[in-house]
């Protein structure tokens, strides 16, 4: 984009955003086009979240049908196995067929408009038919990645109260195998209101099958009819739920909308990827989060730009990985996380440099604070010193990008989001919630107005949303982040300034992990936070005092993994767990986690004033246990 049509996107925003909303909804097809763009109101007493509301679409329809006149036999997704070379690609007829078939089912084992399917999936185009297959009958579909344990799907599945899971035999990825269909029994032992499992075959691996309950997709796929008519679907009907942690308790089920969701994925995949004809993209997310729901997926479908599905790792079978599938694929956009550009970026440049990279013609991240270093190794070594780098950062919440440096446009700077995409308002405030004006400021960042993609609701408890989001600084939208803006006005975020701790990417609550630890039964008190880690960006450090008598031994260690394992998933499980004595506590018993940082940084030299704990001596030890 040229700083010129940017410039006038901003402009005919502020100039008249009900006309800017309703021609940026164009970018999509509508049964029936919306008369009114947002109506919303963060205000507490007259609170509402509502875009594009007598509008009438289905998603499905514009990821798939109305594509076929054209281009039915053109490829819509490639799909990279683990193992480099055995992938295939999938027409968007071919596509459409297995999405209406996916939904025939779903119908025949009575699914319809507002019920939730859980999909727990490897990256196969099944799992994308299986998407589509949901939003093409109304139905809400709320994905779990395959890391999470059988608990965690079966509080989803609770959460939700759904009735129909997907699943497939395994998981297949960095050559392990992942116990997929397994985990869903275990869940269902859990969480009895499920009545269907569809299984779908990766491995084939031989999985027990529960009669009248499980469905194998191979068994059914060529009886069902390939058309299926798309449901109408008001604007504001949910289209899913995805479950992600927050500052505390359980993690939320954050709702997205229909219209406004994909009218924002739509805007934004246009401006910040500018596709062309000849694209192939590859945004390296898993469906389980926002990322694979935006940008694997529904981005690339809605403007027919070929995506690919890769479910495998970038470390797999070796660190050239990327770069051998960008070559024989031909890849023209790749977007990925820090936290892989870091892993590889400790591999040197050889594994980089054999391989031609000349497809490419752009490079993004998200999902974490990129540092400048990692930053620089992307933009010299992958993108040979050529490519613009786009460094978005978004949140589950915000369903699509809201701030990027925009290639021609915005000038990049290593580590910076720079700048708000046209329609986002960022200030920054102060702990009480004023805001923090000019220039080469730091603050907490907040959003002063809705736009299409915001989150609409938490699942099931309204209250939670408004809570959560809108209470902390009454009238404006917390992201959670802190920010700094620098001398030119533009955006660094420092990362989360609640109990969510970032680990390679994936947000990770110190209340769940917490709660993990003390269900051991010798655990009597537990703390986490977050520790700064070379590679994962953040990693999670445990402190847990035993009951009074029982010492730490490695033997402990081992079963406080294993809970972790249990109640979440390997994912969670901490880099470092601390045996201490006691935790810092003031005098009416609040954790003191400010302290408990520093000592996991290792900042010891800067516990700030202790004097106002119950027992002071506790830091000394917790020092000395730091070893
Ligand atoms: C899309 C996604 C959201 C949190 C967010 C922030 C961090 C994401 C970032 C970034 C700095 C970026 N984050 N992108 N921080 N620069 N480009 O990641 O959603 O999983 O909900 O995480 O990730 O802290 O608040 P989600």
């Amino acid at each position: 984009m040229t700083p010129a049509e940017l410039a006038a996107l901003h402009e005919a925003h502020a100039s008249d955003p009900q006309a800017f909303w309703l021609d940026q909804a164009r970018r999509l097809d509508w049964d029936r086009f919306p008369t009114r763009a947002g109506d919303w109101s963060f205000d507490a007493d007259a609170f509402h979240i509502k875009w594009y509301e007598d509008g009438v679409l289905n998603l499905s329809a514009n990821c798939l049908d109305r594509h076929l006149p054209a281009k039915a036999d053109d490829t819509a997704l490639v799909f990279e196995p683990d193992a480099p070379g055995t992938g295939r690609a999938v027409t968007y007829a071919e596509l459409h067929a297995d999405t209406c078939r996916f939904a025939n089912l779903l119908k025949e084992r009575g699914v319809g408009k507002g019920d939730r399917v859980i999909l727990y999936l490897p990256m196969i185009p099944e799992a994308a038919a299986a998407m589509l297959a949901c939003a093409r009958i109304g139905a809400v579909h709320s994905v779990v990645f395959g890391g999470f344990s059988p608990e965690s799907v079966a509080g989803r599945i609770e959460d939700c109260g759904a009735r129909v899971v997907i699943t497939a035999d395994e998981g297949l990825r960095g050559g392990k195998h992942i116990p997929l269909k397994a985990n869903v029994d275990a869940a269902c032992d859990l969480a009895p209101g499920v009545e269907t499992v569809i299984v779908i075959t990766r491995t084939g691996a031989d999985v027990p099958f529960v009669r009248g309950r499980d469905v194998r997709w191979e068994d059914h796929k060529h009886r069902l009819a390939a058309d299926c008519p798309a449901e109408p679907m008001g604007a504001e009907d949910p289209l899913f739920i995805l479950y992600t942690s927050g500052s505390t308790g359980k993690p939320k089920g954050v709702v997205h909308t229909t219209g406004g969701y994909a009218t924002w994925v739509a805007a934004t995949f246009a401006w910040v990827f500018e596709p062309r004809a000849d694209d192939l993209f590859w945004c390296t997310a898993d469906i389980g989060w926002v990322t694979g729901h935006s940008y694997t997926l529904y981005g690339p479908l809605l403007h027919g730009v070929p995506t690919v599905m890769f479910d495998g790792v970038p470390t797999f079978p070796d660190a050239s990985r990327l770069w051998e599938t960008i070559d024989r694929l031909g890849v023209t956009i790749l977007y990925t996380a820090p936290t892989a550009i870091r892993a590889l970026m400790r591999e040197g440049d050889a594994p980089v440099v054999k391989h031609r990279r000349d497809s490419l013609r752009l490079l993004g991240t998200v999902g974490e604070p990129i540092n400048p270093e990692a930053w620089r190794w992307y933009h010299d070594v992958v993108g040979d010193g050529r490519l613009p780098i786009v460094d978005t950062w978004w949140q589950t919440e915000t369903g699509g990008v809201l701030m990027t440096p925009l290639p021609g446009a915005t000038s990049m700077k290593p580590g910076s989001a720079t700048r708000p995409l046209p329609g986002i308002a960022p200030i920054l405030v102060d702990a009480e919630g004023h805001e923090i004006p000019g220039n080469d400021v730091s603050g907490n960042l907040c959003l002063t107005s809705s736009w299409p993609g915001q989150m609409r609701t938490v699942w099931g408890d309204h209250q939670r949303f408004i809570d959560t989001y809108f209470r902390t600084y009454p009238g404006l939208y917390f992201t959670g982040d802190g920010c700094r803006r620098d001398a030119d006005g533009d955006y660094w975020i420092t990362g989360r300034v609640d109990d969510v701790i970032n680990v390679s990417g994936h947000r990770i609550g110190t209340a769940e992990v917490e709660s993990a630890l003390v269900a051991h039964p010798l655990v009597a008190e537990a703390a986490v936070v977050a520790a700064p880690h070379d590679l994962k960006g953040q990693a999670i450090h445990a402190f847990v005092t035993l009951n009074a008598g029982e010492e730490g031994s490695p033997a402990i260690l081992t079963e406080l993994n294993a809970e972790v394992r249990k109640h979440i998933g390997a994912l969670a499980i901490p880099e470092r767990i601390q045996f201490a004595p006691g935790l810092p506590k003031t005098r009416s018993g609040k954790i003191m986690r400010r302290i408990l940082r520093k000592i996991a940084e290792g900042q010891l030299d800067q516990l700030g004033d202790t004097s106002t704990l119950a027992d002071p001596g506790v830091v000394d030890q917790l020092v000395a246990g730091r070893g």
